[in-house]
């Protein structure tokens, strides 16, 4: 039995595990005891990593029945339904650290979860989605390969999957972009004007300046993250500086450049009151996403019902038989 005296010695114990864990660059799992912040901090970012591979199927999804082609039908509607897989690993992870995935969608739907900024967006030509594989799709493997060393077990894993998924995406995205830069006319303004509008959407996935960003310090320091936002937005311009020549179109930023002395890729500053009203609610598509994804649960409601009808079921029959 645990007396009163014993149980801060034994709280400290299990901190410094943790602690040792976190040091030697090992793995916590679900089973191990972690500092309620801890939790909580994973609990937040998996969850809206989660709300954000959900949300974000719709720009894509709006043009599966538009695809120029039955092959970039194919394609697109593979992609979609591969975010649809990488939103249900991440809940499934967040549900190791104790919130239902229940209690995660009744907060989307709710309007009080965060979702990726980017998906606030519209999609509104066929090269919108050679912009977002190559753009949104790049930006998110810059920020999830690192991720797949995250501390915490299950993250680090779903995330290993996730990213070579993603490398064919941002692959299909460049490839669609550089069909249309080697068509018409039409086509290459067409393929140029989306990069234009999705260029700093996409660099402002990384979140706000590491001056302003809260949860950053913490979150390296428990090896969740690896990378500040900042460092590793300024490697994703790098990525794209050069990708951009193949395709013969151009980045729309005046200031881009390898500055020798820090030894980062500078852009032109971005628009963050922008970002924040995003964040706030108020960007151009974030009450039709809501409102589409509301309409979507509902839509499913039965298929929820029937799989938990049978899911008790088999748990009835696996007692009787167990008695038997
Ligand atoms: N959008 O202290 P900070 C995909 C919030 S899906 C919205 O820097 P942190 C795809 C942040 O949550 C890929 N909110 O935070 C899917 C925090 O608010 P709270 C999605 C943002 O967590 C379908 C506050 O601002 N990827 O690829 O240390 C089709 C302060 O920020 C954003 C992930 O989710 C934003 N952009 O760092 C195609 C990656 N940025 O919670 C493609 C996993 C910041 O304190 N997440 N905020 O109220 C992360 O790596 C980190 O959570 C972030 C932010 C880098 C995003």
């Amino acid at each position: 039995m645990t007396t009163a005296t014993e149980a801060p010695q034994d709280l400290t114990a299990e901190q410094e595990q943790f602690d040792r864990l976190i040091a030697d660059d090992s793995r916590i799992e679900p089973r191990d005891w972690m500092p309620e912040a801890y939790r909580k901090t994973l609990a937040r970012q998996i969850s809206q990593h989660a709300h954000s591979e959900i949300i974000g199927m719709q720009p894509e999804a709006n043009w599966i029945t538009r695809a120029p082609s039955l092959k970039r039908k194919a394609i697109l509607m593979a992609k979609v339904q591969d975010e649809a897989g990488h939103g249900l690993y991440l809940y499934s992870a967040a549900e190791t650290l104790g919130t239902t995935r229940d209690q995660m969608m009744a907060d989307l739907i709710a309007g009080k979860a965060r979702y990726s900024s980017i998906f606030n967006y519209p999609a509104r030509t066929w090269a919108d989605m050679g912009a977002i594989g190559w753009l949104v799709d790049g930006a998110a493997i810059a920020n999830q390969v690192p991720l797949c060393r995250a501390s915490y077990g299950p993250y680090g894993r779903a995330m290993v999957r996730i990213c070579k998924e993603e490398s064919f995406h941002q692959r299909q995205g460049f490839e669609i972009l550089l069909e249309l830069a080697n068509g018409t006319e039409a086509q290459k303004q067409m393929a140029q004007d989306a990069v234009n509008r999705w260029y700093a959407p996409s660099l402002m996935m990384f979140g706000p300046p590491d001056d302003d960003s809260p949860n950053s310090k913490q979150s390296m320091a428990w090896n969740i993250k690896r990378f500040s936002n900042d460092e590793l937005r300024s490697r994703f311009v790098g990525m794209i500086v050069e990708q951009v020549k193949t395709l013969g179109l151009t980045l729309p930023d005046d200031e881009i450049g390898y500055n020798e002395e820090s030894g980062k890729w500078e852009h032109d500053p971005l628009d963050w009151d922008e970002f924040k009203e995003v964040l706030a609610g108020r960007g151009p598509c974030n009450a039709q996403r809501l409102e589409r994804r509301r309409e979507a649960h509902d839509d499913g409601a039965w298929v929820r019902e029937a799989a938990a009808a049978y899911a008790a079921k088999q748990a009835e029959k696996r007692t009787m038989e167990e008695a038997a």
